[in-house]
């Protein structure tokens, strides 16, 4: 081959091997082999492990092969998991077959996780500094090389659409689009007050920073994320948090009160600027909601501590509160969001048990991908209904005086009644937050993210080998190929979002497929699961070890509002099928609670 020919043969393969481009651009490595550039313009791809062998790691080993071929696709397993009920009513009621699927649950989504964490966003090589810095959000795929010919490697366009226009024509919302799976605006909140206690990005620092050196479910959103705020939140007595009472119910202290830092506008009256363990959490009432309820939640189990222990010091009853706490909230995420979510006729279940005999890591680190996956902004409405009015974003926002006007019980009944936006499907985003969404592309793009396919291809999937197979229709395929030339050139964001839905669901296939092991694994990575915590003990004893096991959405709102509780669901029910909302959220299939409030109503009236 003279010159020419070997220059053209390059420019056709994009590869640029000839040109001393690094070969790993083109991902060559396949099945999560490990690729090295070496000095003589190659690369090795380092098959160790993966089940597969050979340059590319491409055939499998015996063993791979028999798995590959008996294993149903995900979404198979999905439809399985999802129809069916009669079924999975049995399956619920036979503890050890329960147990068996749930802890397949765990473990298969779990080893979909690098743990000890491998990657961040300035190393696509393992090392003691990428491992050890708790500053950086982890990576699950390296970042693409700085040298490669397109942003995603070699495949698509030389540059990437202007974000901009990318969202208006593909995320930003026409008409409301309801999520099909019921979704409510509780669930939205919760969604946002849950993970900000780990999606925390140090944006001094750049998108691939992270505040929240917990990397998991500590409730530093609660407490506070330094020692210094969360001796300020504390009273120093009896173990709680201080508050004020206004209107005869419990609410967060002023930021005047307890002089933590707040991000509040000036135009904030005073009495309003409530201060709470995250700094953003005035941003909008659903959030001061959600802080609120767990302030009570604290005091309240203080209280019940300290009847069982009335020798224990402020400290020891303050540290076990917030392990019951923690305890609670993994409790609420698995059997009531998580459920709610899946839409899974099988019950999932929080048992820690279940992992104490598997090759399982009690650590976490929260990856980079795992934070922009979890924008989830098309679940927010046009404007927000709470008891008679109607909210729009400018009336919503940094307005707390709605937090105290309609109380905790009407804003949870409303909020269990509206309903969210679905998430995937495309063109769903509000414009009010438009603004957030082109911020996750800029993100994605500044941490040199690899492609939605590559994604797919290390969480097990198949990649879409089309545009149209991508989205599921024509019209935006066809924005997309005009944006970005290549199917493998997709962005890992914009994809998750004009993903063609499951049927009647509110994700595609690779939002739950990339989610679900981010959450199992950082669910019961927490040390609280691990067989030295995981015992009354841990907890106080047998009554802080069954506020845990009993815990549920509905029994947090009832054991903490004063009246009638209201019903506290992340589904909104469907009255037309069920006759009434009641019967719905305590049927004992409810996506929702597996309390009954109009029992819980019956005891609390009595009681008060
Ligand atoms: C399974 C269970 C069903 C999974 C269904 C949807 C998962 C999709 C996205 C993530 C969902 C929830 C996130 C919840 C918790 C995050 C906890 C992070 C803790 C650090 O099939 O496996």
């Amino acid at each position: 081959m003279n010159r020419n020919t070997a220059a053209l043969f390059c420019l056709a393969l994009r590869f640029l091997i000839c040109e001393g481009a690094n070969p790993c651009c083109s991902e060559p490595c396949q099945n999560r082999g490990v690729c090295t550039a070496m000095a003589s313009d190659t690369y090795e791809c380092d098959c160790t492990r993966t089940g597969f062998y050979g340059p590319n790691c491409t055939t499998p080993e015996f063993l791979t092969r028999l798995k590959l071929t008996l294993k149903p696709s995900p979404n198979t397993v999905h439809h399985l998991l999802t129809h069916f009920k009669g079924f999975w009513n049995i399956v619920n009621s036979i503890s050890f077959l329960r147990d068996a699927i749930m802890r397949y649950v765990l473990t298969s989504r779990s080893h979909m996780i690098d743990s000890p964490p491998t990657y961040n966003s300035d190393y696509d090589y393992k090392n003691w500094e990428a491992y050890s810095n708790l500053s950086y959000y982890t990576r699950s795929l390296p970042p693409v090389p700085k040298e490669c010919p397109t942003p995603m490697g070699v495949a698509g366009k030389k540059e990437l659409p202007d974000a901009k226009i990318l969202a208006e024509k593909l995320l930003l919302r026409r008409e409301f689009i309801p999520d099909p799976q019921g979704t409510s605006l509780m669930f939205a909140f919760f969604a946002q007050h849950f993970t900000h206690q780990f999606f925390k990005s140090d944006m001094k620092k750049g998108p691939a920073f992270t505040l929240a050196k917990g990397h998991g479910v500590d409730l530093n959103h609660v407490y506070g994320d330094n020692l210094e705020r969360q001796h300020k939140l504390r009273l120093f007595k009896d173990g709680k948090l201080k508050h004020q009472i206004l209107d005869g119910e419990m609410y967060p202290p002023t930021v005047k009160e307890v002089g933590v830092e707040m991000h509040y506008p000036p135009f904030v009256p005073e009495s309003d600027r409530f201060a709470v363990g995250h700094e953003a959490f005035g941003l909008v009432p659903g959030l001061m909601m959600y802080a609120t309820i767990w302030l009570r939640e604290h005091n309240r189990v203080c209280d019940v501590l300290k009847e069982i222990h009335p020798n224990w010091d402020d400290e020891r009853l303050f540290q076990t509160t917030r392990l019951i706490l923690i305890g609670e909230t993994i409790k609420i995420v698995i059997e009531d969001y998580v459920q709610h979510l899946s839409g899974y006729n099988f019950k999932l279940k929080f048992d820690p048990e279940l992992l104490f005999n598997q090759r399982f890591q009690y650590q976490n680190r929260i990856a980079s991908e795992f934070n922009t996956l979890y924008h989830w902004h098309p679940l927010m409405p046009d404007s927000f209904h709470i008891e008679e009015e109607d909210y729009s974003y400018k009336q919503f926002v940094f307005n707390n005086s709605v937090v105290t006007k309609h109380g905790i019980s009407n804003l949870v009944e409303s909020f269990s009644k509206q309903i969210a936006g679905r998430v995937a499907g495309g063109r769903n985003v509000p414009g009010a937050v438009m603004h957030v969404a082109i911020k996750s592309v800029e993100n994605s793009r500044k941490m040199r993210y690899q492609s939605l396919n590559a994604y797919r291809k290390r969480f097990s999937m198949k990649p879409y080998s089309s545009f149209e197979d991508l989205t599921g229709e024509k019209e935006m395929a066809a924005v997309l190929e005009e944006m970005y030339g290549h199917v493998d050139a997709v962005e890992l964001y914009p994809g998750l979002l004009v993903e063609k839905p499951r049927t009647d669901a509110i994700f595609g296939e690779t939002m739950v497929e990339m989610g679900a092991p981010y959450s199992l694994k950082g669910l019961m990575g927490n040390p609280i699961c691990s067989p030295e915590y995981w015992k009354p003990s841990t907890f106080g004893g047998s009554v802080g070890f069954d506020i845990i096991n009993t815990a549920s959405l509905q029994k947090l709102v009832c054991n903490n509002v004063r009246g009638p509780c209201p019903v506290a669901s992340f589904y909104v029910p469907d009255i037309k099928d069920t006759g009434s909302m009641i019967i719905n959220s305590s049927t004992s299939n409810s996506r929702s609670s597996d309390v009954n409030p109009t029992l819980i109503l019956k005891k609390r009236t009595t009681e008060l």
